[in-house]
């Protein structure tokens, strides 16, 4: 069988039910291409992506300056293996250190990869520079965290499906309330063999769980004054989805010098995936300075394919289109408008209860059990309407198109959502 003999999308349904694993319960949308904020399905209907592949997508679909790097590269060389050295990655290397204002880069391929690593320079560095007594680190997380699917990072996850029977679990992680300034004090006095914190600025996965202002930067200075690195998965958040380069800038309007803000909550440990690649090929990476990095020498860490030229290539692109076209302005600027229309709209609606999120990540909370399934139902209509979106735990819809999408663009989107809400209105 070839591609070419799939003719329409419940065929294509069928046979991912028949022959893959069903590890996901996906809307039923089969799409075939992509371009900037748009993707079409196998019938020909159009779309708006407003999931933007858990922002991966962040610069659009099928970029073409990001196509054009990924392409070049492949057609010369696609994978040495860190074995030898290649062209490439020292490159790429010194562009995304100064980009992101970093000593050093390990580069690897997925989120969670990133994030395992990033929890072995930690303890390392606990362990070699901190003086905490061997295999005694602990780490801590908060709850309802997302930060991937391995063995580990599901150990500490407190979503019952991600971790019921995968088991034993990891230890050395204390899990605390996200948003609360007080928890981590307490358990930073209260335990001396903290290495780090890992956190996401804004958690996602959560249901766009934006916290106070202060937040961020007061778990950055508690990190400071113990002696604790201080993680930032910025793996769904940075890269600007949120209206600036990271999320732990906050709300500053730099591009890419975001340590002159004084809003800057700078991580000892910056960890990057999704939109690394803009979406074209898996690309994570772990940021530090000499004094952290410096704990992992030659094998004791690793990846086949991670620093291949490929990705190299494809990130060094991605990231200079998001500087070029100014994504993160952007992101910021229509972020508020799409919060500001969606609030018009809320004011009369018995069917939403509030919109949330920052930059272009937003979720609109739906007024219904969080059991129902009101939410999947808005998006099958909303998918219906033209536009795609997924819903997440209960009863949350995130909202997240390409960056690239214009004013235009959003205000038919506004009015797609309107429309669609209001068919559910009570
Ligand atoms: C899935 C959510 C998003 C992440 C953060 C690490 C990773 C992710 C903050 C791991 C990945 C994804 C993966 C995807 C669903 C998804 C997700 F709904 F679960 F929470 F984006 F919102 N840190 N997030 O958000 O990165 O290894 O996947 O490259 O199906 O698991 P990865």
């Amino acid at each position: 069988m070839r591609v070419e003999d799939v003719k329409s999308s419940q065929q294509a349904i069928d046979l991912e039910h028949k022959h893959g694993a069903h590890n996901y319960h996906p809307l039923p949308a089969v799409l075939k291409k992509g371009e900037g904020v748009y993707v079409w399905d196998v019938e020909g209907k159009k779309y708006y992506d407003f999931l933007s592949a858990y922002s991966a997508v962040n610069q659009g679909h099928c970029h073409p300056r990001i196509v054009g790097a990924m392409t070049q590269q492949a057609e010369t060389i696609t994978l040495t293996s860190r074995a030898f050295h290649n062209n490439v990655l020292g490159v790429f290397e010194k562009y995304a250190t100064e980009y992101f204002n970093f000593d050093k880069l390990l580069p690897m391929n997925t989120g969670a990869e990133a994030v395992e690593t990033a929890i072995k320079i930690c303890r390392k560095w606990a362990y070699e520079k901190k003086g905490i007594p061997e295999t005694e680190a602990q780490i801590v997380v908060f709850e309802n965290n997302f930060h991937g699917r391995t063995t580990t990072i599901i150990s500490f996850s407190n979503d019952e499906g991600a971790r019921k029977n995968f088991g034993p679990y990891t230890p050395g992680f204390i899990k605390i309330a996200y948003d609360d300034t007080a928890s981590l004090e307490k358990v930073l006095q209260e335990n001396k063999n903290i290495a780090g914190v890992l956190i996401e600025p804004i958690q996602g996965e959560a249901g766009v769980y934006t916290p106070q202002d202060s937040f961020i930067p007061e778990v950055k200075k508690l990190c400071n004054e113990n002696n604790v690195l201080f993680m930032a998965d910025e793996i769904q958040t940075g890269i600007a989805r949120t209206g600036a380069l990271l999320a732990v800038c906050g709300k500053c309007d730099c591009q890419g010098h975001c340590e002159r803000q004084a809003t800057y909550s700078r991580p000892d440990l910056l960890i990057l995936g999704k939109a690394l690649s803009g979406g074209a090929y898996p690309v994570s990476a772990v940021l530090a300075d000499d004094e952290i990095m410096e704990v992992i020498q030659p094998g004791q860490h690793g990846s086949t394919f991670g620093g291949n030229p490929v990705a190299a290539a494809v990130a060094m692109e991605a990231l200079e289109v998001v500087k070029d076209e100014k994504l993160a302005q952007n992101a910021r600027a229509l972020g508020e408008l799409f919060r500001e229309e969606l609030n018009k709209f809320i004011e009369t609606s018995t069917i939403v209860n509030l919109v949330r999120g920052r930059g272009l990540l937003n979720a609109i909370v739906i007024n219904d059990s969080e059991d129902s399934s009101t939410a999947w139902d808005i998006c099958m209509a909303l998918k219906e309407n033209g536009l795609l979106a997924k819903p997440t735990h209960g009863n949350i819809i995130r909202f997240a198109p390409p960056l690239v999408i214009n004013k235009e663009q959003l205000l038919d989107c506004v009015s797609i959502i309107k429309k669609t809400l209001k068919q559910f209105e009570k």
